[in-house]
């Protein structure tokens, strides 16, 4: 019998700098509204769904950084989207900048939470391929600065019970990176969310940014069929602060398939019915892992970070 539910990516227009928590807790409550009234009952919001993409600011004062963050959610100005959601019944994926203490200590992570349509966080994730530096890059417009804003995720890529399925998340520039969905297709994961910023201003790469919405679906499209499953890519697109983000927010089916996308550069509901058993001829045929996966060649994916050696490499007495 199929498992059909109707899902919903809630793509945003720009934050601006100065715009409260509490006008963009209200957008997310009018996409949520939306997401209602077309009979969807979860919702993937953005990455850093709750500010302004702050890593393009070198900030020296901890303080001044501080506001971006939240602790435990929901905090008092993101309380309004849970009692709105749990009150639709929908359950949600969302983004934001997390400060905990931890191990004694400070530690700041890009997180995505999944909340369940009764309001319990059933999914956390923090995010693993953080992109940019750690120091300000001279001459650029806009920096991007994650690396100096957050540590990486400690959680790894967890697969969870969701929507009666298996969910998974990722983060922005996750989704470039084969190994994350491979984890989680390991886990058989039947749903992954992810929610980006993807700002167009390599300045010395014009060729990079204009390949932007290209890349972007083709990571989530393979990602999607070479473990046969469900995507939602949430986008913050748009012109925000002067620095302009790529939008197309879509739902990418197990086939690879894009079946609805954004096509605006604002605040934009797109939804689809989705069938959760749609990956199942897939992992019973191409993707069967465990009857065609061969792990043992696969060795240099966790013992190498970077490139190192050939494999086929000759010695000299062979050469
Ligand atoms: N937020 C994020 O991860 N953005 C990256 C672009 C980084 S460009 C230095 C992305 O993969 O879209």
């Amino acid at each position: 019998m199929a498992r059909k539910r109707t899902v919903a990516a809630a793509q945003l227009g720009p934050i601006a700098l100065s715009e409260s928590r509490a006008s963009v807790v209200a957008r997310l409550c009018a996409l949520l509204a939306e997401a209602r009234a077309r009979g969807a009952t979860f919702v993937v919001f953005p990455e850093l769904a709750l500010t302004t993409f702050f890593p393009r600011y070198v900030f020296e004062d901890e303080a001044e950084l501080d506001r971006f963050y939240e602790g435990s959610l929901p905090g008092p100005d993101a309380a309004p989207l849970f009692e709105a959601a749990r009150e639709a019944g929908i359950g949600f994926y969302l983004g934001f900048a997390e400060r905990v203490e931890e191990a004694g200590r400070i530690r700041r992570f890009n997180t995505a939470i999944t909340v369940d349509a009764a309001g319990r966080v059933i999914g956390r994730y923090r995010k693993v391929h953080l992109p940019g530096h750690a120091e300000p890059q001279p001459g650029r417009a806009f920096q991007h600065l994650e690396k100096r804003y957050f540590e990486p995720g400690n959680l790894g890529f967890p697969v969870f019970e969701g929507l009666g399925g298996k969910m998974g998340m990722l983060i922005c520039n996750d989704r470039r990176w084969p190994e994350a969905y491979r984890v989680m297709g390991l886990q058989d994961v039947e749903l992954v969310c992810l929610g980006y910023n993807t700002p167009l201003d390599h300045a010395d790469h014009e060729e990079i940014n204009v390949l932007s919405g290209f890349h972007n679906a083709l990571s989530m499209q393979a990602g999607a069929y070479q473990n046969a499953t469900w995507v939602i890519g949430a986008a913050k697109g748009g012109r925000e602060e002067g620095s302009l983000m790529l939008a197309e927010s879509c739902i990418i089916a197990p086939s690879g398939q894009i079946v609805a996308q954004a096509t605006t550069m604002e605040d934009e509901l797109v939804c689809a019915t989705i069938d959760l058993d749609m990956g199942r001829p897939y992992k019973e045929t191409f993707f069967d892992f465990a009857r065609h996966r061969e792990p043992e060649a696969y060795r240099l994916i966790v013992e190498r970070k970077g490139p190192g050696p050939m494999l086929g490499a000759k010695s000299a007495s062979e050469a």
